[in-house]
């Protein structure tokens, strides 16, 4: 795909997020209609939906060759990385967007052959776009973001949900326990796809969570290589862009440390 094509591409993608946003906030005059995914704390609404229709309606007639991943099913059933896929959540942290009508964002990763090319983390409600384009950088809003120092777990704010502090059957939680008392503190938004681009842009030194899918993680992946972030699964294995993983994204040095006490 030439350079210009990508130009398009990312074009588009800046338009239409922008567009679904409008859409986002406009729905919070009217009654959203909430169900239930896979139990009571999976929540989806009618905006959900209706925000990933949108996107593979604008991409199948732009670009017809281009596959998709969405979060609530409306596209293809993928197994291969062959060609052009955009993995799209239409609300990341649908329970603050119901809860807060903050801290939720869309969030666009755009793929070529398995490779991250465009990353697109808007934040609806803050109304700050975090985007990175392979080699050539990431940004928040027209503020090019810097590369990421290292950084030492005493000094550092880490991005980590309560479920993993207590006892789970995912990770050991005294493991998770010594890393929050080590931390200077730690912070929880709801939104991985927020956290992501909270560590690229240096809000956050790292997060850390058991159990994403690709939609969750697919821009926050893109974002992080432009800026040296690290990203492995827990184990310190490289993530599976198209399964479910464990996430340890973190700035350089920091994430070698958490994994020093991840994995004993
Ligand atoms: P979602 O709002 O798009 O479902 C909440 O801590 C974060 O984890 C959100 O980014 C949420 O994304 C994500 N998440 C992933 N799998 C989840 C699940 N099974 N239930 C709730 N949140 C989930
Ligand atoms: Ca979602």
């Amino acid at each position: 795909m030439k350079n210009e094509e990508w130009k398009m591409i990312e074009k588009h993608a800046k338009a239409w997020t922008l567009e679904a946003a409008e859409l986002l906030k406009a729905s919070f005059e009217n009654t959203l209609t909430i169900t239930y995914k896979s139990h009571i704390a999976d929540l989806v609404t009618n905006m959900d939906k209706a925000i990933e229709k949108f996107f593979i309606e604008k991409i199948q007639e732009m670009f017809p060759d281009h596959r998709v991943i969405g979060e609530e099913g409306y596209g293809d059933d993928i197994k291969d990385k062959a060609g052009i896929i955009w993995i799209i959540d239409p609300i990341d942290g649908t329970t603050n967007f119901i809860h807060q009508q903050s801290n939720f964002a869309i969030s666009i990763g755009i793929y070529e052959n398995g490779k991250g090319k465009i990353g697109l983390i808007y934040d609806v409600g803050g109304e700050n776009l975090y985007f990175a384009k392979d080699g050539e950088g990431a940004f928040l809003n027209d503020y090019e973001l810097p590369r990421l120092d290292k950084a030492s777990l005493s000094e550092a704010v880490i991005g980590v949900n309560a479920t993993w502090v207590g006892p789970n059957k995912r990770i050991n939680h005294e493991n998770v326990q010594e890393i929050v008392r080590k931390s200077r503190g730690t912070r929880s938004y709801g939104s991985a796809a927020i956290e992501l681009a909270y560590v690229a842009s240096g809000k956050l030194d790292a997060y850390m969570t058991m159990r994403l899918s690709p939609w969750d993680f697919a821009a926050g992946l893109i974002l992080l290589n432009e800026v040296g972030g690290i990203a492995t699964k827990t184990d310190g294995k490289p993530i599976q862009l198209l399964e479910q993983n464990s996430i340890l994204a973190a700035k350089p040095g920091l994430h070698e440390e958490l994994l020093g006490y991840l994995i004993k």
